[in-house]
């Protein structure tokens, strides 16, 4: 097993817990995901505003984002497409974490490049709040911060590597957090560079 580090209640850092080979898996997957369907592009709601990050999901529910809002889908926003099956990998992370909930239903992909940003949110689209999200970083290091329920609460800065998967849960799940910046050339996993991170959630009810 990884190392596990605390960086606060709720929140665990696996760094590296992806090999290199389980990453160049993942990302090929990916890849050909997104020649397949293509990335979509969120927008804000009511006002339209593209956001920088391209996005696409695996799983039986897919989040989007577009001017009629926020919401969980079964279908790619932009041609209808279902979404593809939990790549192995990702089902796996899930049940080797002990997250001790049922099944994920959703795996959003998050695709940045270099000038792409996420401000400070929460995630709270999901019915069931008690159950961690897990997140999946691969390609180029993001600045990522993390505060508290309160969007002026004071924050914490991390560095997320090619590998790195963090946990999220109890007191932390509704904690405000963003990338702040993505650093360039800092990974060779990612032909064309740029930064991937995938959140697995559960967004019904988990009866465990
Ligand atoms: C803390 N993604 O997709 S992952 C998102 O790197 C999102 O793409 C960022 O925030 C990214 O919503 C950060 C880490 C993360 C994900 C979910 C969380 C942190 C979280 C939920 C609650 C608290
Ligand atoms: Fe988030």
């Amino acid at each position: 097993m990884t190392e596990e580090i605390v960086i606060k209640p709720g929140v665990f850092y696996y760094p590296e817990y992806f090999s290199r080979a389980v990453q160049e898996e993942l990302r090929d997957e990916i890849l050909s995901y997104a020649n397949e369907l293509g990335w979509f592009q969120p927008t804000l709601p009511r006002w339209g505003t593209p956001f920088s990050v391209k996005m696409l999901n695996y799983g039986p529910l897919g989040w989007v984002s577009d001017k009629s809002g926020y919401r969980y889908q079964p279908t790619h926003p932009e041609n209808g497409a279902h979404w593809r099956p939990f790549p192995i990998h990702i089902s796996r992370l899930w049940s080797s974490l002990n997250v001790g909930f049922d099944n994920p239903e959703a795996c959003l992909i998050n695709y940045y490049q270099m000038n792409s940003r996420m401000g400070l949110h929460q995630d709270r689209d999901e019915e069931d709040l008690s159950v961690p999200v897990i997140s999946i970083s691969l390609g180029d290091t993001a600045l990522f911060r993390i505060g508290t329920t309160e969007r002026k609460g004071p924050t914490q800065s991390l560095k997320l590597k090619s590998g790195d998967v963090l946990v999220f849960g109890g007191p932390a799940r509704l904690n405000f957090h963003g990338i702040d910046r993505i650093y360039p050339g800092t990974s060779t996993l990612l032909p064309e560079g740029g930064r991937i991170n995938m959140t697995l959630r559960r967004v019904t009810k988990s009866a465990a």
